[in-house]
């Protein structure tokens, strides 16, 4: 037994913010500079945590990852209960700088450890049937202090389509700068789909199923007109309560261009081209 103990990857249990030694460096970067990581810690959206932007450094200080669990179901060969561990580590981890877009105009750069989730889904086994994937995250508000209140409708729920979720870009995401996920930023494992607001790049997920129609989402039922199901991140479609043309970069003085697809275009504008992107934003 105390081999097998030996054999496991001890760092993805070992709670947060621990140094991941093991992972294939700038497997993606940027020629961008990178967001300082006391930003990316400190300035957070985490409403599970509270709706200020520095609620979830200081109330998911102690939120506990230990053990954590995955439902797979749906339609697929491989439902059942899974670890983080079972399911993450067959797959080399990999660091990967992208864009994060937030849909209030806020961006930053960030370079995240992650294995690809096309490389998680194709050993799922997905059927025939499976046309999108629907995501949770952890509903508890002993351990999530921000679910007493109905700020949101919860668990905080996520979907993208089949062939988004497992498009090369999209990344399962369980680190940040060479170590274990922080808890504010969505321990111990989130996705991070960097065409697409930051909101789609849901947090501390518990459950993965496969499921034949569009799956509903928070923030689309939230509020429908203002958070589309795609939400892709579009310079040309403003929300209706602000414009999408700019953003500023967390650090920066000045705004930037937003960029179609977050500068992903090359990557994933085919996955849209039988579609007009201003009906479904
Ligand atoms: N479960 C959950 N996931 C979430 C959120 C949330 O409130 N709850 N906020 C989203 C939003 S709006 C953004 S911009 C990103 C922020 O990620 P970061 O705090 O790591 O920068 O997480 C997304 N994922
Ligand atoms: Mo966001």
């Amino acid at each position: 037994m105390i081999g097998t103990t030996l054999l496991l990857n001890p760092w993805l249990t070992a709670g947060a913010s621990l140094r991941i030694g093991d992972y294939r460096k700038n497997v993606i970067t940027l020629d961008e500079e990178m967001t300082p990581e006391d930003d990316v810690t400190r300035y957070n959206n985490f409403y599970e945590f509270g709706t200020g932007k520095t609620d979830p450094a200081r109330y998911a200080k102690d939120f506990n990852t230990d053990d954590w669990k995955i439902t797979v179901g749906g339609e697929c060969e491989k439902p059942g209960e899974y670890s983080l561990e079972d399911l993450v580590r067959p797959f080399e981890i990999e660091e990967r700088v992208y864009r994060l877009r937030c849909v209030e105009a806020w961006s930053m750069v960030i370079p995240w450890l992650g294995v690809p989730l096309e490389s998680i889904i194709k050993s799922l086994q997905p059927t025939s049937k499976a046309k999108y994937v629907a995501f949770k995250t952890l509903h508890d508000p002993l351990r999530m202090p921000g679910q007493n209140r109905s700020v949101l409708r919860w668990p905080y729920r996520e979907g993208l389509r089949l062939d988004e979720a497992t498009n090369p870009l999209t990344l399962l995401a369980v680190g940040m700068y060479g170590k274990t996920m922080p808890n504010q930023n969505g321990a111990p494992v989130r996705l991070v789909i960097p065409w697409k607001y930051g909101f789609k790049s849901i947090k501390s997920i518990v459950s993965i199923d496969f499921v034949e129609q569009q799956p509903e989402t928070t923030w689309n039922i939230s509020n429908p007109r203002e958070y589309g199901f795609y939400s892709n991140v579009n310079p040309a479609v403003d929300h209706p309560r602000w414009s999408q043309k700019k953003e500023r970069r967390i650090g920066d003085i000045f705004k930037r261009k937003t960029l179609m697809f977050n500068g992903y275009g090359e990557e994933v504008a085919h996955l849209y081209n039988d579609m007009d992107l201003r009906a479904n934003y």
